[in-house]
């Protein structure tokens, strides 16, 4: 197994999140995802960027702006600080957050534009559609309230305006062809048919990328009554970020083709469709994959900013994570949702795995190693030898065939099931210290050795444990590897069983996550 990489690069990035209102713990979700496998790459010695930022453009924003009273630059600058505290608060370690009202994006998105005009793959058009004159939005049948403008309610007609097309009709078959080729370009696997049956198949559409009744977005150079209309603008973040028309010798030679983008399966058609079409007519090398996440539900629904989730206190992460700390949050969030799939949020479920997971096994595991050590051994690591117990070797074994699960789950970005072995190293080691009782053997002067080679397997093994949950929970590993001497995680040597140093000291530490009173909580939660 390698599980040290140096030196090869590794490029990640999150949705750029739509500033039309606070963000919710549904895109904290993402986030957190992006960020437990940007830490874990950095931890396997890859050159890592990890990439995050905000999707600015649009009547959305213009009209949140607008009800405040405000320009859309100063509503824009308040959401992308509220954003930027909300990583900081949660400890994301994005290496670089892209606005798309940046000058060099802005910049980027007008060449490509441009590029693909001259090439003959966007061509000037009419766009035909449902227009409600007074808030002057077209709309599709779908997004009709009773056949009516779903804002104002009143009578909605069809009405053209002119509009530029990218040729995606054109893409059908190399787009085919990439899902033979490639089936691992899009995961899970089950969002590969419905793009090939849904979408590839019946033939695709040309695309609208431009309008002339939006105001707020980029202006097409050569055309400047028009704007660029959403997708266009917004996926080329992931190349205008690293230099792309501006600065192309740097990053962009670095890091382009981004190793996966993780987004949710709202916006799989976007990503596994449009975007690899457009870098096709670029010329430019496609992602390696794709990741479309399931949903985070919140009494059955979607959290999503239209419903404003962000506003509820009680799933505010604002709230919740000076409450129960980044750690938690990420645990709930990283743990309790299958990977791909949608799964249910609530305060109870978050509550519930706190004091079962990281109270009772994790917790609990660190703090009785360590007063045993303390009470043994004046918290001195002692040396181990001719350790012949059975429940030794079972420790070992399981440390070793759960460290291995979790970099292959990591390789297909599987974070719910690498923190599944995670914790079951760490219930395995409480399980060897009811087998073993240490307390029992202190009692018998003539097993000093044995009693040393116990508490060294469950230090050693609460090494390795820590290591690998340093990128889905950094806090509270990084308290134990510091109190390791441990400074600069990585997982060099991660297969290596004993690493500690005989004679070195750990001193205690102040109780990792306290128990909670679950009814106390809920009730402090209640909105
Ligand atoms: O779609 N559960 O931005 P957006 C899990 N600007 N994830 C969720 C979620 C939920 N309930 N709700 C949102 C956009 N997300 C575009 C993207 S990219 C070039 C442009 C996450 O603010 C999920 O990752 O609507 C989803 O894809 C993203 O937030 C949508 O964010």
């Amino acid at each position: 197994m390698d599980y040290f990489k140096k030196g090869e690069k590794f490029y990640i990035t999150t949705p750029i999140y739509y500033p039309s209102n606070k963000l919710h713990l549904g895109n904290c979700y993402t986030t957190v995802i992006c960020d437990a496998v940007a830490r874990f790459n950095r931890n396997q010695g890859k050159d890592v960027f990890f990439l995050t930022g905000t999707d600015e453009h649009g009547q959305k924003v213009s009209e949140a702006a607008a009800k405040l009273g405000k320009t859309e630059m100063s509503y824009l600058n308040e959401i992308v600080e509220d954003t930027k505290t909300l990583w900081q608060l949660l400890n994301i370690s994005y290496d670089k957050f892209i606005r798309t009202t940046d000058d060099y994006h802005v910049f980027g998105v007008q060449n490509i534009f441009k590029t693909l005009y001259q090439k003959g793959f966007i061509y000037k058009g009419e766009y035909k559609g449902l227009y409600c004159t007074p808030c002057e939005s077209f709309w599709t049948e779908s997004q009709l309230v009773d056949g009516k403008c779903p804002d104002c309610g009143r009578e909605v007609k069809v009405q053209t305006e002119e509009a530029y097309f990218f040729k995606l009709s054109a893409f059908t078959d190399k787009l085919l062809q990439l899902y033979k080729t490639n089936p691992q370009f899009l995961q899970p696997e089950s969002r590969v048919n419905e793009m090939v049956n849904n979408f590839l198949k019946p033939g695709l559409d040309d695309l609208c990328v431009s309008r002339t009744s939006v105001k707020w977005g980029v202006p097409v150079d050569f055309d400047p009554k028009h704007t660029v209309y959403v997708w266009i603008d917004a996926l080329p973040n992931y190349i205008t970020a690293l230099g792309y028309f501006c600065n192309e010798q740097s990053e962009l030679k670095r890091f382009w083709p981004a190793n996966v983008h993780i987004i949710g399966k709202e916006i799989v058609r976007f990503h596994a469709i449009i975007w690899p079409a457009i870098l096709m007519a670029l010329d430019l090398p496609l992602p390696q994959r794709v990741f479309g996440h399931g949903w985070l539900l919140f009494g059955g629904d979607k959290l999503s900013k239209s419903k404003d989730s962000g506003a509820k206190d009680c799933i505010d992460p604002r709230v919740l994570v000076p409450r129960y700390s980044a750690d938690a949050i990420r645990y709930i969030l990283l743990r309790e949702i299958p990977f791909g799939s949608d799964g249910n949020y609530t305060n109870e479920i978050l509550l519930n795995r706190f004091n079962s997971d990281l109270v009772n096994n994790f917790g609990n595991l660190v703090s009785r190693t360590l007063s045993m050590l303390k009470k043994y051994f004046g918290s001195v690591i002692p040396e181990v030898k001719e350790d012949n117990l059975p429940s030794s070797e079972q420790l070992k074994v399981v440390v070793k065939e759960e460290t291995d699960k979790v970099f292959k789950y990591m390789s297909d970005f599987d974070v719910s099931n690498s923190l599944k072995c995670i914790f079951n190293i760490f219930s395995q080691a409480n399980k060897y210290i009811e087998q073993t009782e240490p307390w029992a053997i202190a009692k018998d002067e003539g097993k000093q050795q044995t009693l040393a080679n116990v508490m060294r397997n469950l230090v050693e093994t609460i090494r390795i444990g820590a290591t690998l949950l340093q990128p889905f929970l950094p806090d509270c590993s990084q308290k134990v590897l510091e109190c390791m001497s441990i400074e600069h995680v990585n997982f060099s040597q991660i297969d290596k069983f004993y690493l500690l140093e005989n004679g070195q000291s750990l001193p205690p530490l102040p109780i990792l996550f306290p128990r909670l009173d679950i009814q106390t909580e809920l009730e402090a939660l209640k909105n």
